[in-house]
């Protein structure tokens, strides 16, 4: 009896751990991204998940979440309270000022020219700077590029901007672009912008149209222009250990699935830019297509002149001349 007895704890033990061995031998990873699952920001971190879970037979599960201040996300990843993020590089600069250059009004002549400079040496060079800040800058992902809306009037020209009151992105290189225009830039997360806009504390915001219908900001926006004024790349951002822990085979899988996010972020935005126009309309908004760049961007000439000096102004022309 003392044999079967311990057979059958043996049996009941070996159950046990087959139950619980998957469970046990899960690393969980957090990833933290701004908007709505359903959103270009949200696509990055599904196909993530789907991707390194799949090529890691579950090892690893992922946990994704969502918080719309995402300073605060990159102070989690530099802290490791959360593995990762995807973020547009809004307050990304205050971590890591090299940054700055990618956030450039009229930098980049189109999608292809941003997408092309950032998978280039010249984004990896810039991704590389991330170490020295305490994270691990894994690849540029993108929000597109940004319009300006806002609750008073059509602007069609820059003088149309003088004495609005604009909310923009923590984010020095946007802020000065708006004051030099005549604004009142009005630094905030994303995540105080719908209260902002709803209490008039903001007459206006800028953002791709991707964010725009993403979060319906036409209930609070009824003018758009589409300025196209500056390029919002995102990037994902890891706290160094989280990539440092795996092997090499599953880094190699980290990548693959860090290049499937860049994919369908991509995918979505020019997806929605397609479409969001249209969109827009429907839902209300008054939205001027043919927009004078020139005029927009003489009026920021004292703005470009202040970057050439306090940027890296040889790499601010390898990337104008980029073809
Ligand atoms: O990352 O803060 C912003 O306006 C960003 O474009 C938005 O949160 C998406």
């Amino acid at each position: 009896p003392s044999t079967l007895f311990r057979r059958s704890a043996l049996l009941a033990g070996l159950a046990t751990l087959v139950a619980a061995g998957p469970a046990l031998a899960q690393t969980q990873i957090t990833i933290h991204h701004a908007l709505p699952p359903n959103s270009h920001t949200g696509a990055g971190p599904i196909a993530f998940k789907e991707t390194f879970e799949r090529l890691t037979n579950n090892r690893y599960r992922i946990v994704i979440q969502r918080n719309d201040n995402e300073r605060e996300m990159i102070e989690s990843v530099q802290i490791g309270t959360i593995d990762c993020t995807f973020t547009s590089t809004g307050p990304v600069g205050n971590f890591v000022p090299e940054v700055r250059i990618f956030d450039v009004p009229f930098l980049f002549r189109d999608t292809a020219h941003a997408r092309g400079v950032l998978d280039s040496e010249i984004g990896q060079q810039v991704l590389a700077r991330f170490n020295a800040r305490g994270l691990h800058g894994v690849i540029w992902t993108e929000n597109g590029f940004r319009h300006l809306t806002n609750s008073r009037r059509d602007v069609n020209t820059p003088a149309d901007i003088r004495g609005l009151k604009v909310r923009t992105m923590e984010n020095q290189v946007h802020m000065r672009a708006f004051s030099v225009l005549g604004a009142l830039p009005t630094p905030m997360a994303f995540s105080e912008l719908v209260p902002a806009l709803q209490q008039g504390t903001v007459d206006g915001q800028e953002n791709p149209i991707s964010v725009i219908v993403a979060n319906n900001l036409n209930q609070v926006q009824r003018y758009m222009t589409l300025t196209n004024h500056v390029y919002s790349p995102a990037v994902m951002i890891c706290n160094p250990g989280t990539t440092q822990r795996l092997n090499a085979a599953d880094r190699a899988h980290f990548m693959t699935a860090a290049r499937a996010a860049q994919a369908a972020n991509r995918a979505r935005v020019t997806a929605d830019e397609a479409s969001g126009v249209e969109e827009l309309r429907r839902r209300g908004m008054t939205v001027i297509t043919t927009v004078n760049t020139a005029a927009f961007q003489e009026a920021l000439a004292p703005a470009f002149a202040e970057w050439e000096r306090t940027m890296d102004a040889a790499t601010l022309r390898r990337i104008r001349d980029w073809r």
